[in-house]
């Protein structure tokens, strides 16, 4: 994945534990790369091998470190950096999933190298909706519930998710339920 993705995770852990704790990640996760280039690409191993000594070292499940990275991605990565795209995707959760593959086509016609997972939305209500999400890489479950997370926060309408299909168990991809207690204003 792009070094944007592993800056990331430098900046969710140095944000709550500190720059030792991260160098204490790095060392143990045996990635020797002292500054990440956001624009060049690098292997996913870097990035789960990154996600597993944060769970060592901080003592808590990859699957956790991963929800907070997604929510981190969302809230902070993608609004600071991704402003004005994100502004410009959708003004509630369902537009905004409907505009995703938008908004990877733009990154990806300067970066050619993404690889984006694909999303698809069914069974809408006022309240919930089934996300269907395709990828290239596998376990990475956890961090679209962030995402979903960090997108519910970012629309003032907090969502509740719940893996109800899982292609880690067989199914022929992840389906996720979100649902949210009331509808967005307007
Ligand atoms: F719900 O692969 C909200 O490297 C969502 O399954 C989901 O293949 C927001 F300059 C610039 C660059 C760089 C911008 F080239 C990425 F470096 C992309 C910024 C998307 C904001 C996808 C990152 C592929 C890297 C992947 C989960 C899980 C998508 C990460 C989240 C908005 C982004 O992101 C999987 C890669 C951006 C950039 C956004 C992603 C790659 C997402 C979202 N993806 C790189």
């Amino acid at each position: 994945m792009y070094g944007m993705v592993n800056k990331a995770v430098e900046e969710m852990v140095v944000m709550h534990h500190g720059e030792p704790v991260w160098e204490r990640i790095k060392a143990k996760a045996g990635v020797d790369v002292d500054v990440f280039m956001s624009n060049e690409s690098y292997s996913d191993d870097v990035t789960y091998d990154l996600v597993g000594a944060a769970s060592e070292v901080l003592g808590v499940p990859a699957e956790q470190i991963l929800i907070g990275f997604g929510e981190h991605w969302v809230l902070h990565t993608a609004q600071e950096g991704y402003g004005g795209l994100m502004i410009a995707a959708g003004k509630t959760l369902p537009e905004f999933l409907k505009n995703l593959p938008n908004f990877h086509s733009r990154v990806a016609m300067i970066f050619p190298k993404l690889r984006p997972p694909r999303f698809e939305c069914s069974d809408f209500t006022d309240r919930s909706l089934r996300l269907h999400y395709f990828s290239h890489r596998v376990g990475l479950a956890p961090f679209v519930v962030g995402l979903m997370q960090g997108l519910g926060k970012m629309f003032g309408t907090p969502v509740t998710v719940r893996l109800a299909e899982a292609k880690a168990a067989g199914a022929d991809h992840d389906v996720f339920d979100v649902t949210w207690t009331s509808a967005p204003a307007a």
